[in-house]
């Protein structure tokens, strides 16, 4: 699997996270063909965005341990809002001329007090094999403790990246990267490259978005620290709304954006 690499669309960009059930439906369409016109053999992940993300909010689904009866509405409102943007990204793949196979992780994936306890990438594998392209998304999954618990895409990229012997990863979100904030928050660097050892340094210096269900870029820096020791060698986080830019990072030209090198 050392040629995959694994590509997270993020909610932030494919959709528009202030207005719910809003698509960047242009974007969406010009990144499925920056995705083909690469020629790279990509597994797609895509977040929640402005469908996931207000429904948990809602339900305080990332916070509260939701067993019993409760679990119907909600649980069943916030996967079918996935399925319906999936089917729309599963959608805008194939119109790039992309053959996917749609994955629904709640079926391989089991978390314990919303930690991953089981990821099964058996079927991801085969769906490979078979010259497919895999598409997983930000689900709902069971937790052997809470009942229900949220998997962000960005946790699912680091367990597939992670089971498949991935090498490289790219986060396509509405921004160029991360930003350090200086003083008085009117200034902002971008960290055009940093070592996995620095993250949780910089996580400590970056503010927590109350808005986000998963933990907004700090949910993100988090999780890509598990990549410590894996075979993954790099992880890029790009502007999705830069044309041409994931085509150039697919290819391997250098572009702007945060390089995390692990
Ligand atoms: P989703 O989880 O819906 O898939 P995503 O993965 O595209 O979304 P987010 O988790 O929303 O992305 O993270 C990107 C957002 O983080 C940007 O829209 C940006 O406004 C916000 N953000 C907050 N602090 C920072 C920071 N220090 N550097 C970069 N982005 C930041
Ligand atoms: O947008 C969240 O996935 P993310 C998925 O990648 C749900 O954090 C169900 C809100």
């Amino acid at each position: 699997m050392k040629d995959i690499i694994a590509v997270k669309l993020g909610g932030s960009i494919i959709t528009n996270k202030r207005k719910p059930w809003s698509v960047n439906k242009e974007v969406l369409e010009r990144l499925c063909s920056e995705l083909a016109e690469s020629g790279k053999r990509v597994i797609v992940i895509h977040g929640g965005g402005s469908f996931g993300h207000p429904l948990a909010i809602k339900y305080q689904l990332a916070e509260k341990i939701v067993k019993g009866k409760e679990w119907s509405g909600m649980v069943h409102e916030v996967r079918k809002a996935m399925l319906i943007l999936n089917d729309i990204v599963v959608k805008a793949l194939e119109n790039a001329g992309i053959n996917v196979f749609s994955l629904q992780p709640s079926s391989f994936v089991v978390m314990d007090k919303g930690e991953v306890t089981y990821f099964d990438v058996t079927v991801i594998k085969r769906v490979l094999e078979m010259g497919l392209t895999p598409v997983l998304f930000g689900d709902v999954v069971l937790d052997v403790s809470y009942g229900f618990s949220i998997i962000s895409g960005d946790k699912i990229l680091v367990n597939v990246v992670r089971d498949l012997n991935i090498k490289r990863a790219i986060f396509v979100t509405d921004v160029d990267g991360i930003f350090l904030y200086k003083e008085d928050e009117r200034r902002r660097i971008l960290i055009d490259n940093i070592s996995i050892d620095e993250l949780r340094d910089l996580v400590k210096l970056l503010r927590q978005e109350p808005s986000d269900a998963t933990g907004g870029i700090i949910g993100k820096l988090q999780s890509l620290m598990l990549l410590k020791g894996t075979s993954c060698k790099e992880v890029l986080i790009i502007n999705g709304g830069v044309p041409d830019l994931l085509r150039k990072a697919l290819i391997g030209e250098s572009v702007k954006g945060t390089r995390i090198i692990i």
